[in-house]
């Protein structure tokens, strides 16, 4: 008797209560923070590979940490369904961001299993280690060593403890030298799908329990350096001082005011650190950063441009320097029309919530791994509703458990829908069939 499908809370309980389980790995004993290496992140890869395990995949960690799960497919030579997302988190985060993309692909695959089920092509579900970069500054660390792509000097780079990256590794088990290993052969991918949060309000505010992204908003990060003269607070007089600090704080506000010019376009300072900071001494050194993004490339570069001649204005009248290195970009991302079509249908066929029968498509102003398989396949994302607001990067964010549960039958759905197209080539043929 063949399995009957486990029901959409059945499906969302289990990927909630792994998310808790989840969730108590973190590097605060206060907060939900997770970053790259730290026995919190090592202890959570451990229990990713576990449920993949279980869920019947074999089971690899690359040469920077993510955790790959396979399931083999009935056809040797066909091609592989990459999906995942990150296990790493930003400081005093939410526990879906990243996770959810790893547990429903698990419950889907374990679904699979279940039922003895292999498709016409392998599946393999990424667990990417490091994508926010909250600890090394090194976003899409993973997914760009995934394909080869990733900068050797980011092993370099230090934490806040002035731990180097490339030790990190040593002590977590990973051999700096070897990170070219991480690569894949990408040939023999035939496409991405990246399930996520939506982060923000729109599914929630129209009601959709589930969304289909159309394109992902590119990004620059960088690291601004502003230096004046530190004095002492009591006795230099206000119109002969070069306060890095007041400097900082009026480029701040010019960025953000600029950033505000409407559409896609957001600019973010998130971090600020005031050097040798006192209370009784003028600031002399200040270092931000800066965070913006557009739907459209030319847009973002045309506000960059903007923001950063107002920046250099303002350290020439106050008579302080600044210097700024980019420490991140990436282009702005179309999904695949052919998948974000199969993502549509499977939604529909679910009949997973959603107003009027219609399906949300929208873009995404968030960064993801999908940005960076991108470079090397199609991509698809679907987006899974945010309760509290849509409020994400914040200890609030929250899921529900019939919304993930909905998630992982669109994705069972999408899988049998791209199984159809028969074996081989099947998502190439997927691709011109649809
Ligand atoms: O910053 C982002 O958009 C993502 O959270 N890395
Ligand atoms: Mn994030
Ligand atoms: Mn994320």
């Amino acid at each position: 008797m063949s399995r009957s499908l486990p029901s959409r809370s059945e499906l969302g309980r289990e990927i909630l209560a792994r998310a808790a389980a989840l969730a108590r790995h973190s590097d605060s004993a206060t907060n939900y923070t997770r970053t790259y290496l730290t026995p919190a992140h090592q202890a959570a890869a451990r229990d990713i590979a576990r449920w993949m395990r279980e869920a019947g995949m074999e089971v690899r960690v690359d040469a920077v940490g993510s955790v790959i799960g396979r399931y083999a497919a009935n056809d040797a030579g066909a091609r592989t369904l990459l999906m995942g997302s990150h296990f790493d988190s930003v400081r005093n985060g939410g526990r879906y961001d990243g996770v959810l993309g790893i547990l429903v692909p698990i419950a889907c695959v374990a679904e699979l299993n279940a039922r003895g089920e292999r498709l016409p092509c392998a599946i393999e579900v990424a667990a990417f280690a490091d994508e926010e970069g909250a600890r090394f500054q090194t976003s899409f660390l993973a997914s760009r060593a995934m394909l080869g792509r990733l900068d050797p000097a980011v092993l370099e780079r230090r934490d806040a403890q002035g731990v180097a990256l490339r030790d990190a590794m040593i002590v977590a088990g990973l051999d700096p030298a070897r990170i070219a290993e991480a690569a894949i052969d990408t040939s023999r991918l035939g496409a991405y799908v990246e399930v996520h949060i939506e982060q923000g309000p729109v599914l929630l505010d129209e009601g959709h329990a589930l969304g289909v992204v159309t394109s992902i908003a590119g990004g620059t990060r960088h690291t601004l350096t502003v230096r004046g003269e530190s004095g002492h607070a009591g006795t230099v007089p206000m119109p002969r001082r070069h306060d890095a600090l007041a400097a900082a704080a009026e480029m701040v506000l010019a960025i953000e005011k600029r950033c505000a010019a409407g559409g896609s376009l957001v600019g973010t300072v998130g971090m600020l650190e005031v050097k040798d900071g006192t209370g009784n001494v003028i600031p002399g050194e200040v270092r931000f950063s800066a965070d913006i993004r557009a739907g459209d490339d030319a847009t973002r570069e045309a506000a960059e441009a903007d923001a950063f001649a107002a920046c250099e204005s303002i350290a020439k009248r106050r008579g302080v320097t600044l210097e700024r290195t980019r420490t991140h970009h990436v282009h702005a991302v179309p999904c695949a029309p052919w998948l974000q079509d199969a993502l549509a249908r499977a939604i529909e066929a679910i009949d997973a919530p959603r107003p009027r029968n219609e399906v949300r498509r929208l873009p995404s102003g968030a960064g993801h791994d999908a940005m960076i398989l991108a470079e090397a396949t199609e991509v698809g994302m679907l987006f899974v509703r945010c309760g509290a607001g849509g409020v994400s990067h914040n200890p609030a964010e929250t899921v529900d458990a019939e919304d993930a549960g909905a998630a992982a039958q669109a994705l069972l759905t999408l899988l049998a829908l791209l199984a159809k197209k028969g074996s081989g080539s099947f998502l190439a043929r997927a691709e011109k069939g649809t």
